[in-house]
């Protein structure tokens, strides 16, 4: 671990001068290849643009939990069932490592906490539409966990050391949550025509949000050249989006199901395919808390939260006793 404080020339005294010099050795450090770590003196900036994304990740896990979970009841086999128990379950835990990596960096997670439940805190645009059908669960599995993948693996490489080592896990269970997925949907592909219907009606409602998962185009993006500055980010939204696309087609050609683009087609000069145009407009809406799900969402958070605060209080409880206070 690289203890050595980020300080600058003591002899600088203006607080702007002495701030831009440490972000600029910061990043300078950080391209060479330096992992920040808890104990490291860290610019303000730095901290904050960390603690603003990795929320909005344990946040968007959290609240990713429902849009399945109101399957589990439902699943149509023991099997199935278990799958996605577990799979449930694997995104609790995810939002838990990241919680615990946003806190060492000093912000407490009931704050962040608190920022969910009173609407000051984002979370993934895609957790708000509905899961209409059983093969919705196939979906995400293959679509939203296939598009939140492929954002993530880069960010295995990120230079804040606590991130990066907890999406190293993140990846290697949300692999297993893709594959589940196009598992799921290929089974239901070799079935019944109402079957294959349902598929592809799922296909047409989740293709676009999960599109919109990457992020607002590069012109658009706020944060992409800092973030990327600060080795946050490695890729930039567009280009993952790409990338999902090109790897997500042959993909749904296996499958059999159509993706409701007409304009998808391979770009023999380019060499990926083109697609057709993105509605911004209802990225925006959504993620300013007009979806169709975004109060339903959070109602249930802080319904949890209020009809959870009798274990709270018995964990803590038995914590202290425990340790005899
Ligand atoms: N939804 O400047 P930009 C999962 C916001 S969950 C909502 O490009 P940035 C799973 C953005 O925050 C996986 N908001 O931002 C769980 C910013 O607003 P603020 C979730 C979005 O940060 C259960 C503004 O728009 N993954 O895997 O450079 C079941 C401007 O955007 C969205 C992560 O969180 C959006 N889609 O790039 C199944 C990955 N996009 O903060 C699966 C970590 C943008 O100024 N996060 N905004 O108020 C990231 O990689 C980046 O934060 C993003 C956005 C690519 C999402």
């Amino acid at each position: 671990m690289y203890t050595q404080s980020l300080d600058t020339d003591p002899l600088a005294n203006d607080p702007k001068e002495v701030s831009d010099k440490r972000e600029l050795e910061l990043k300078k450090r950080i391209s060479e290849g330096y992992v920040v770590e808890p104990r490291d003196d860290m610019p303000e900036r730095y901290r904050k643009t960390l603690i603003r994304q990795m929320s909005q990740h344990a946040h968007s896990e959290v609240v990713g939990m429902l849009p399945e979970g109101n399957w589990i009841l439902r699943a149509p086999t023991l099997k199935r069932k278990s799958i996605l128990l577990a799979k449930v379950q694997d995104e609790a835990g995810h939002g838990l490592y990241l919680y615990s990596a946003t806190e060492t960096l000093g912000v407490s997670r009931d704050a962040l906490y608190e920022d969910l439940l009173q609407g000051r805190a984002k979370y993934s645009s895609i957790f708000n539409y509905p899961t209409l059908n059983w093969a919705d669960v196939g979906v995400i599995g293959w679509l939203v966990d296939g598009a939140a993948i492929m954002n993530q693996i880069p960010l295995t490489q990120c230079s804040y050391g606590p991130y990066a080592r907890a999406m190293v896990r993140i990846c290697k269970e949300e692999s297993f949550h893709q594959r589940q997925g196009f598992d799921l949907l290929n089974e239901m592909m070799q079935g019944t025509q109402k079957q294959k219907d349902m598929v592809q009606d799922a296909v047409d409602r989740w293709w676009w949000p999960a599109l919109m998962m990457f992020g607002p185009e590069d012109s658009d993006s706020i944060h992409s050249e800092e973030s990327k500055a600060w080795g946050i980010k490695k890729k930039t939204n567009d280009e993952l989006r790409q990338t999902f696309i090109d790897v997500t087609v042959p993909q749904a050609e296996t499958l059999g199901v159509t993706l409701p683009d007409p304009q998808l087609k391979w770009n023999e000069t380019r060499e990926h395919y083109d697609f057709g145009k993105i509605d911004w407009n209802e990225f925006w809406r959504v993620v300013s808390g007009s979806g169709p799900c975004n109060k339903d969402r959070i109602g249930v958070k802080k319904k949890a939260w209020e009809e959870g605060a009798w274990v709270r209080e018995a964990a803590m409880a038995h914590a202290m006793k425990s340790k005899g206070r």
